[in-house]
C-alpha cells in the first residue's frame, strides 16, 4: 500500500471506530448495565499524535509514537459534555492525561487535539497517573494524581524502585492547569488521594491511602482521611482510616478510593478498589459503600463483595485481572455513568441510577466474615422467598 491508501484506510478505520455505538448488554443482577464495547482503547488516540503525515518524512507513513493503553480515567460534566481526564500510556511506558469527551457518556467519545500539558514540579516527576477531577466548593476545578520517581535511596542496580505521592493541579477549563506542590503526608507513600467537594468547617478534606512501599502497602492501606487548611501547600497532617483493609475479603490486600463521592440526601456514594492476591497475582475489582452526610470520614452501608469484577475480555490486558476506577458522573436526572478500566489497558462504562445504588447500599448484606455468616444470610432470604410460594 502506497502513503495515500495507507491513510485512507487508517482514516475510515479511525472514523468507523470513534463514532461506532454502543448498546447496553441485558443486566441479570439489574444494578448496572455494562456496555457491548470499550468506550477508548489505544486505537482511539488520534492520527495526527501516533503518525507524521507529511510524505516527505514519512514516505511510508509508518507509525513514529506508539500509544500502549487508555485507562483509569476521572470524569465530569463540562460544557455539557461528558468529560473523561483519560490516562493514556505511550509504548514508551510514560503515562500522560488527555481530555476525551462525549455528547452522551456512552460512545462517541473523542480526545481533544492535544493531551494536556501538566508543568512540572521542581522535582520533575518520571510518570504521573490516575488523576481524580473535582469541581470543588472554592470555585477551581482539581486534578489530584499520582506522581511517580525512582526511589532515589535505592541502589543502582535497582531500577525499579519507585515512591508515589500525590501530585496536585488546578484548572478552570480543563486546558490550562496550574501545577501546585505535591501533597505533604507523614504516612509514607500516598497513592489514590482525592479531594472531597466541599469545604468541611471551612477545610478542604483528603481521602488518602497511605503506603509504607510502592505496590505493599505494608502497615498502611486502607481508605484514609485527613484535613488540610490550604490546597496551595497541602499537609495533611493526620490520617484516620476510613474503610481498613480486612482478612479473606476483597480488599485484603489493599483497596483505595476511586473518584469523589456523589451527594444524595441519605448519604455520600462512594466508589473504590479492592485487592487480594491469589495464585494467578493481583486480582482488583470495585466496590461501593456508603459514607454520612455531615461526617464523610464515617461509613453507614457497606455491602458485602464486589460491585464490579473484570468479566469476559476484561480479564485480559496489560495487567490482567484488573478493574480499576476513579471517575463517575452523575446526571441531574440521577442516571450514573460509572467510568471504569479494564486490565490496565482500556475504558468501559456502567450505567445505573443513584436511587438504584442507594438501594444496593442499603439492601445488599454485609460481609459477616464468616462462611457460616454467608450462609445464614442466604438462609434468610429463602426463608422470606419462600413466604411467597416462590422458588426457581
Ligand atoms: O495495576 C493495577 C493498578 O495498580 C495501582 O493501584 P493501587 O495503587 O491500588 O495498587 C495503580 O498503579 C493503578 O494505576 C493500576 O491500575
Amino acid at each position: 500500500m502506497n502513503f495515500d491508501s495507507r491513510l485512507k484506510k487508517l482514516q475510515e478505520d479511525y472514523k468507523r471506530l470513534i463514532e461506532r455505538k454502543n448498546t447496553p448488554v441485558f443486566s441479570v443482577n439489574g444494578i448496572f448495565e455494562r456496555y457491548e464495547f470499550p468506550i477508548l482503547t489505544a486505537a482511539h488516540a488520534p492520527l495526527h499524535w501516533r503518525f507524521d503525515l507529511n510524505k516527505e518524512t514519512n514516505p511510508f507513513l509508518l507509525e513514529r509514537i506508539g500509544i500502549n493503553a487508555t485507562f483509569n480515567s476521572g470524569a465530569m460534566k463540562f460544557n455539557n459534555k461528558y468529560i473523561l481526564i483519560v490516562r493514556v500510556e505511550a509504548t514508551d511506558r510514560k503515562s500522560f492525561f488527555a481530555v476525551a469527551e462525549s455528547p452522551n457518556g456512552i460512545d462517541n467519545f473523542k480526545f481533544w487535539d492535544r493531551p494536556i500539558t501538566l508543568p512540572e514540579t521542581e522535582e520533575p516527576d518520571t510518570n504521573v497517573y490516575d488523576m481524580r477531577v473535582v469541581q470543588h466548593d472554592d470555585g477551581w476545578i482539581y486534578g489530584l494524581f499520582c506522581t511517580e520517581r525512582r526511589d532515589s535511596k535505592a541502589p543502582k542496580e535497582d531500577q525499579s524502585a519507585a515512591v508515589a505521592n500525590c501530585g496536585i493541579a488546578r484548572t478552570k477549563d480543563l486546558i490550562n492547569w496550574e501545577r501546585l506542590p505535591d501533597l505533604i503526608s507523614y504516612s509514607g507513600q500516598q497513592r489514590n488521594v482525592v479531594l472531597h467537594p466541599e469545604f468541611i468547617n471551612g477545610r478542604y478534606a483528603l481521602y488518602t491511602r497511605p503506603q509504607d512501599g510502592f505496590i505493599d502497602t505494608g502497615s498502611g492501606g486502607g481508605i484514609g482521611f485527613g484535613y488540610t487548611d490550604s490546597m496551595e501547600k497541602a499537609e495533611v497532617k493526620a490520617e484516620i482510616i476510613v474503610d481498613p483493609k480486612v482478612y479473606h475479603t476483597i480488599t485484603e490486600i489493599k483497596n483505595g478510593l476511586g473518584p469523589a463521592p456523589i451527594k444524595t440526601a441519605e448519604g455520600w456514594l462512594q466508589l473504590a478498589h479492592g485487592v487480594r492476591n491469589t495464585a494467578a497475582g493481583l486480582r482488583y475489582v470495585i466496590y461501593v459503600f456508603m459514607t454520612d452526610l455531615k461526617n464523610p470520614e464515617k461509613v453507614i452501608f457497606k455491602p458485602a463483595g464486589y460491585f464490579i469484577a473484570p468479566e469476559g475480555f476484561e480479564r485480559v490486558g496489560d495487567v490482567s485481572n484488573v478493574t480499576f476506577t476513579n471517575g463517575w458522573i452523575a446526571d441531574k436526572d440521577g442516571k450514573v455513568f460509572i467510568y471504569y478500566a479494564s486490565s490496565d489497558t482500556r475504558m468501559h462504562v456502567a450505567t445505573t441510577s443513584v436511587e438504584k445504588l442507594i438501594d444496593y447500599c442499603k439492601n445488599t448484606p454485609e460481609d459477616g466474615l464468616r462462611s457460616a455468616a454467608t450462609v445464614k444470610t442466604i438462609n434468610s432470604l429463602i426463608d422470606r422467598n419462600l413466604q411467597t410460594g416462590l422458588k426457581f
